[in-house]
């Protein structure tokens, strides 16, 4: 598949918390960010998300169960666990966003932020490529909305991760037939 100027790579929460070692880590988190490395380039807009709550956020949990409302402590502002994986190529001309910053709300979809679509647009975007983590929250949600913002949207399989494989698996068909294309980083020149 070759990558043209209406498209956009999105990178989803490739932070510390959720790699090896993190506070929320997820098996093999930080196996994306070698596909997300080489792919980057051939991209000419590119937005990063990153998980980046207050101490108090609504999601965390003091006996978590690793699932949906029930979190430990993660990507809390201005922590380490909250900064981007520390290999993870980060061009500084690049859209970003941060989310789940008030206490009240939790947002998994980096559309859930205010001015992502419409950055998009102005830009000519019409087709999205998403990668990161984790497969089943954030890169799910934030597939379904950019569906539903009108792109074209693929996800790069060997560039996301779940917390847990069977619902990383259950997201992707999801995804799939809500119109969700899936293809392998080898695959984007
Ligand atoms: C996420 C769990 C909690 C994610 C964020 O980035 O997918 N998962 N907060
Ligand atoms: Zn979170």
């Amino acid at each position: 598949m070759r990558i043209e100027d209406t498209d956009a790579l999105i990178v989803v929460d490739v932070q510390n918390d959720f790699c090896s070692g993190g506070a929320l880590a997820v098996p093999r988190g930080e196996a994306v960010v070698s596909p997300i490395n080489r792919i980057m380039g051939k991209f000419e807009h590119i937005v990063f998300s990153r998980d980046w709550h207050p101490e108090d956020h609504c999601s965390f949990s003091d006996s978590p169960e690793f699932r949906d409302g029930s979190w430990p402590r993660h990507c809390i502002q201005d922590t380490p666990g909250a900064e981007f994986r520390g290999d993870l190529r980060v061009p500084l001309d690049a859209y970003f966003i941060e989310k789940g910053t008030s206490s009240e709300v939790e947002q998994y979809s980096a559309f859930s932020v205010p001015g992502l679509a419409e950055w998009l647009r102005r830009r000519g975007v019409t087709q999205v490529f998403i990668a990161g983590l984790t497969m089943e929250y954030c890169v799910c949600h934030s597939a379904l909305d950019a569906l539903k913002e009108g792109f074209s949207v693929w996800v790069v399989a060997d560039a996301v991760q779940a917390v847990a494989a069977e619902a990383g698996k259950s997201a992707m068909e999801e995804l799939h037939k809500a119109g969700v294309q899936f293809l392998r980083s080898p695959n984007i020149s």
